[in-house]
């Protein structure tokens, strides 16, 4: 792959120990100016998560009660200005262009040639994609469709920046094409999550308000980097502790945002900043449901007796359980003491509300599942029930609230039989991992991708490229080029779609963000091209195509008759109309009435067994992460500011220690080696950076790391490939320093 950047100009300073401040507001202008320029920049960043403006595309975390004239994220400002830039791929690019080509550009290559302008085809045979109109695409993809052997044959992708509006007639339309094939990107990301609270607590989604962070007098912030991937969420950090809350850190990596936040909002907060957690736990990969256990057993005495009989199952059993842990293996498999573990164990007694937060640090693992599961045990014991995971893509909540799920509940498949006249498909659709086989196998034929970049976001690179390239037809959604739209089926098509900054005659859609908030979002920019069409548009017309006017036509027209379907089909959106532009909340039984819709009322403890996840000798366990200048597969620029590095991406961050044991220095190249039963797996010429992770540890950036992690390797239950921890050798290939 032509990398496209200057690893030569690579160099890798000591990690920042805050996050935030007048060179994040710098940096995210900078960005923003290259891309669209300074009045354009001015005019976009204003509206960004204002009452009269668009949701920030940049991530899920709520806005909160007052919305102050600039919610300044300098991630989120980068999030507006790729995807307001003033640059376009037009015809003549793709026609200087061949695809063969482009799918050896480097993702920050693809990503920096700006906007989709009009739809485009690659024919079967070809090596490039040429203009084609609307209406020939969508009469290509409805006879595509049609000349399957079964509607199980087709896989649709979400990503989750689509609109609740867009969501739900897309799922519409699939299951009414007869299939429940509908993976998304969840599958990747909070999966781990959903399934954990769905059995334990009864709903998949956190139970914390703002309020409650506010308020709280203890959180816990678990496998997540706020300071690059959710920054407004510092922000909340620094108010709970102003309100006198602890925050304890739990990371195998010393991220700046955890340590100290210098509020770019406050001028008092520009000069020394706000001391964020109180107590770091660096914690080794995989280590915190060891951590939970060990916690909840130090802290057995202050169960909340009246709580657990009135509300919960299963704590007898759990106790039993807990109270035969091995104190070895709960020090292996954390790498911290006895000490750390008692003195946190305090912080929680102490304190009376707890939350505890968590991102793709928890959810990424073989034992995710189970791993979440003890959080909610840990926090049942003492009659809190504050969870709060963090979501990524600014609409995934809602996306899945809307229906995007291979596996919808019968009452939901009801709702829409008797609101729609028609039979849904009942059996369970592909999720993700599962679509990439059956395309591997030749069993499904046509992918269709409503936004989003399946081919890098998915683990084993190699494998899915294979798997996408075997289908007849792929179809992709998008906003801006990326690698999905070069790793394509025997024919493809490319639909350009509004984003969230453009102005949609149709009127205004909704969000749902992290805290099951759900608020309108207006964008005002002219639209990138006059021939782009919204996704609801898109999802509209393909609907008439395959089954006449009805509803499509009024879809398409105003989204409100969106939202009056969605109304009488989904629980909590009674009147969506009136309410929608207020805003409001969905009701969340145990936030709001500590209720628990579990099959038996109440919640769960369950049973978790310790496994200590040992690497064979020489061995380390990667972690694939987010740098500070991306957003998943879209790479801004080749920079992570807090962690020192300049220049390029291709690096591994190992400890000192680590790099000793091995013969290896910090600058040596080595490539990544994982190994599997199938056969090892190889990413090339990674630059060695001696870090301060937790020993036997190491990290890398996704996508480029993403060819190591095998598609079978995945979490238990929720089927998410295991993106933070991979076994791999490093193989030095050239001696760093001269
Ligand atoms: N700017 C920007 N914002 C984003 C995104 C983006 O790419 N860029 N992506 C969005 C999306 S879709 C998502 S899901 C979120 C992701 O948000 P995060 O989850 O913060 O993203 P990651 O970079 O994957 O970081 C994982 C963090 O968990 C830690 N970690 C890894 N393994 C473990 C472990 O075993 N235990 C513990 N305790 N910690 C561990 C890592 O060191 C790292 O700090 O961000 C969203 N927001
Ligand atoms: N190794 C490894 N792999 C991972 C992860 C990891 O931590 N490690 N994280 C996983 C996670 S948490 C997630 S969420 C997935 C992300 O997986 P995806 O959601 O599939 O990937 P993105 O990079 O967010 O998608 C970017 C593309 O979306 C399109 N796009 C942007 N905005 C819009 C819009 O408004 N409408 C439409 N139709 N298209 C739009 C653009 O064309 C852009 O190129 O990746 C997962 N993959
Ligand atoms: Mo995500």
């Amino acid at each position: 792959m032509n990398e496209h950047h200057d690893d030569e100009r690579l160099t890798a300073g000591p990690p920042k120990d805050w996050a935030g401040g007048l060179p994040a507001v710098g940096h995210a202008l900078r960005i923003a100016q290259r891309q669209m320029g300074i009045g354009r920049t001015a005019l976009t960043l204003l509206r960004v998560n204002q009452k009269s403006g668009f949701d920030c595309p940049g991530c899920a975390w709520p806005e909160g009660g007052h919305r102050s004239p600039a919610e300044f994220c300098e991630n989120g400002a980068k999030a507006v200005a790729e995807e307001a830039t003033t640059r376009r791929v037009t015809r003549e690019f793709f026609a200087a262009h061949p695809v063969s080509e482009l799918a050896g550009m480097s993702d920050y290559w693809l990503g920096q040639q700006g906007r989709l302008t009009e739809p485009m085809y690659k024919p079967a045979g070809a090596d490039h994609y040429e203009p084609v109109g609307w209406a020939e695409a969508f009469g290509m993809i409805a006879a595509e469709l049609r000349a399957l052997d079964g509607p199980d044959e087709a896989v649709f992708y979400t990503s989750g920046r689509t609109s609740n509006e867009a969501a739900f007639a897309y799922q519409l339309l699939v299951r009414r094409f007869g299939t429940n094939n509908l993976p998304d990107c969840s599958n990747l990301c909070h999966e781990s999550s959903g399934a954990a609270l769905t059995e334990t607590i009864g709903i998949g989604k956190g139970t914390v308000s703002l309020d409650d962070l506010h308020r709280a007098d203890l959180i816990f912030v678990v496998g997540q980097n706020p300071g690059t991937n959710h920054p407004r969420m510092l922000s909340a950090l620094e108010k709970a502790k102003r309100g006198g809350a602890r925050i304890v850190a739990v990371n195998p990596l010393p991220e700046a945002g955890l340590l100290r936040f210098k509020n770019p909002q406050r001028p008092s907060g520009l000069a020394a900043g706000t001391a964020l957690a109180d107590r770091f736990l660096q914690i080794r990969l995989n280590g915190d449901l060891a951590l939970f256990q060990a916690l909840s057993l130090l802290l057995l005495d202050t169960a909340d007796e009246a709580f657990i009989a009135e509300h919960t199952t299963g704590f007898e059993a759990w106790k039993a359980h807990l109270t035969g842990l091995d104190w070895a293996q709960v020090l292996e498999a954390t790498g911290l003491t006895r000490r750390e573990l008692e003195e946190t164990a305090r912080d929680v007694r102490n304190a009376k509300s707890v939350v505890v937060c968590w991102a793709m640090g928890l959810t990424q693992h073989r034992n995710s599942v189970a791993t979440i599961r003890e959080v909610v045990n840990f926090q049942l014991l003492r009659g809190n029930v504050g969870l709060c995971p963090v979501r990524g893509h600014s609409n995934v909540q809602g996306d899945r609230t809307m229906g995007i799920y291979e596996k919808p509940s019968k009452e939901f498949l009801d709702a829409l039989a008797a609101e729609f006249g028609f039979e849904p498909p009942r059996h369970h659709g592909l999720d993700t991992v599962e679509a990439i086989r059956a395309m591997r196998d030749g069993e499904a034929k046509v992918f269709v991708g409503m936004g989003g970049n399946f081919v890098r976001a998915t683990p084993d690179s190699r494998v899915t490229e294979a798997a996408l390239r075997r289908t007849r037809l792929t179809v992709q959604v998008s906003t801006k080029l990326n690698r999905s739209h070069a790793v394509c089926g025997e024919r493809a098509l490319i639909l350009p779609t509004l984003g969230r900054t453009e102005r949609d005659p149709a009127g205004f859609v909704t969000v749902e963000d992290s805290m099951g908030l759900v608020h309108a979002s207006r964008g005002r920019l002219a639209p990138a091209s006059p021939d782009l069409l919204s996704e609801v548009a898109i999802v509209a017309r393909l609907g008439r195509e395959l089954f006449g006017e009805e509803p499509w036509a009024d879809f398409e027209r105003d989204y409100a008759a969106i939202r009056d379907r969605i109304a009488r089909v989904i629980p909590g959106f009674e009147d969506f109309n009136g309410r929608a532009e207020a805003g409001f909340a969905l009701p969340n039984a145990p936030r709001d009435e500590r209720r628990f819709p579990t099959a038996t009322g109440r919640a769960g403890f369950t049973v978790n067994r310790l496994e200590v996840l040992r690497v064979p000798p020489g061995r380390l366990l990667l972690q694939t992460v987010r740098s500070h200048d991306q957003y998943n597969t879209t790479v801004y620029g080749l920079d992570d500011r807090y962690r020192g590095v300049r220049n390029g991406r291709k690096v591994v961050f190992v400890h000192p220690d680590d790099l000793a044991e091995r013969d290896l220095a910090d600058g040596d190249v080595v490539d990544l080696v994982s190994e599997w039963p199938d056969g090892e797996r190889t990413a090339e010429g990674f630059r060695v950076i001696a870090y301060p992770t937790a020993r036997g540890c190491c990290a890398a950036y996704f996508p480029e790391t993403n060819v190591l992690v095998p598609l079978d390797s995945v979490a238990e239950t929720s089927n998410t490939p295991t993106s933070k921890s991979i076994v791999v050798r490093l193989s030095r290939r050239t001696r760093g320093g001269g």
